[in-house]
């Protein structure tokens, strides 16, 4: 590993723009359990592709409301962690950092990231369905969604399975991804799409493919390099060896 923090190290720092593929693992040492892993108690019978969709929203509007406020709740009070916090040390480094991330938990922005593209939303904003009248104070602990101003019912403001991404988030991911040096991909399984084509776009474009994971995954073989361990204890180590 030593020899391979030192290789990514040099490119970093030799690098103009750099961005970062976030997916669930970077969040959770921070006591956020994974996208797969989130189905554990109460939610375990529950297919999460199932809830996260207009479907399941529509078929049952108390469930899918209260499995999204017992997953903000359990986010409310979560703090950053050493890998959230080396990605900001890093945009202190380097001319252009850009955090693309598939999280819905905020804590990029938390840990002072500037530039954070949030390709799938946020779980801490609302919209109502109708006519996505944003909402953003809404109680904590309803059994069912409130009604927007307009009549609507409110649903969290994220992207759902069969939804298309936010067209101009995901526009500039590609496009920052094709002109970036190097691509950092950080805790993702790289099974969501479109967001697991990043990085091979970016590797298309002539980017050099980092993958910080402790499995391997789809994305390790179009990767110049797996740096396998954990997000926040990986990252700093790469900020470290960048200041030797
Ligand atoms: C769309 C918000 C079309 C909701 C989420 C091909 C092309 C296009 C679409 C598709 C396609 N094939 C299939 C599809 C449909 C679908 C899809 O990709 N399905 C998958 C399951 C096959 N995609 C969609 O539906 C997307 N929409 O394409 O629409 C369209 C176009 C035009 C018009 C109409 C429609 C929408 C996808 C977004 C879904 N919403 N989240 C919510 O959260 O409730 S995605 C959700 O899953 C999360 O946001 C998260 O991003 C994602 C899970 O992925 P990961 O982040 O990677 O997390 P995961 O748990 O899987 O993995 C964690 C990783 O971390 C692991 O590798 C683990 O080893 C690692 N790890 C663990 N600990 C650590 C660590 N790493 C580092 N450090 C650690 N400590």
């Amino acid at each position: 590993m030593q020899e391979q923090l030192k290789t990514v190290a040099r490119r970093l720092k030799s690098a103009g723009k750099i961005c970062v593929l976030t997916g669930a693992g970077i969040s959770k040492e921070s006591g956020i359990p994974t996208f797969r892993e989130a189905q554990t108690g109460l939610w375990a019978n529950f297919d999460a592709e199932r809830l996260a969709t207009i479907q399941g929203y529509l078929a049952d509007p108390p469930l899918v409301w209260q499995w999204y406020d017992t997953r903000r709740v359990g986010i409310a009070d979560t703090q950053p962690n050493a890998g959230h916090y080396a990605l900001v040390e890093l945009e202190s480094m380097i001319p252009s950092v850009v955090i693309i991330t598939q999280n819905i938990d905020g804590l990029h922005a938390k840990a002072g990231s500037r530039d954070i593209i949030e390709l799938h939303g946020s779980i801490l904003k609302y919209r109502c369905f109708d006519a996505g009248h944003p909402q953003s104070d809404v109680a904590a602990g309803l059994k069912e969604p409130p009604q927007c101003r307009c009549g609507s019912m409110l649903r969290p403001d994220v992207v759902w399975f069969g939804e298309a991404l936010p067209q101009e988030a995901l526009e500039r991911a590609f496009q920052e991804v094709g002109s970036a040096d190097v691509v950092l991909v950080v805790g993702t399984s790289g099974l969501v799409q479109p967001a697991a084509s990043l990085p091979d776009h970016g590797a298309r474009n002539g980017a050099f493919i980092v993958e910080v994971n402790p499995e391997e995954t789809p994305i390790t073989e179009i990767a110049d390099c797996l740096l396998q361990g954990l997000s926040g204890t990986v990252l700093p180590r790469l900020i470290a060896e960048m200041k030797e």
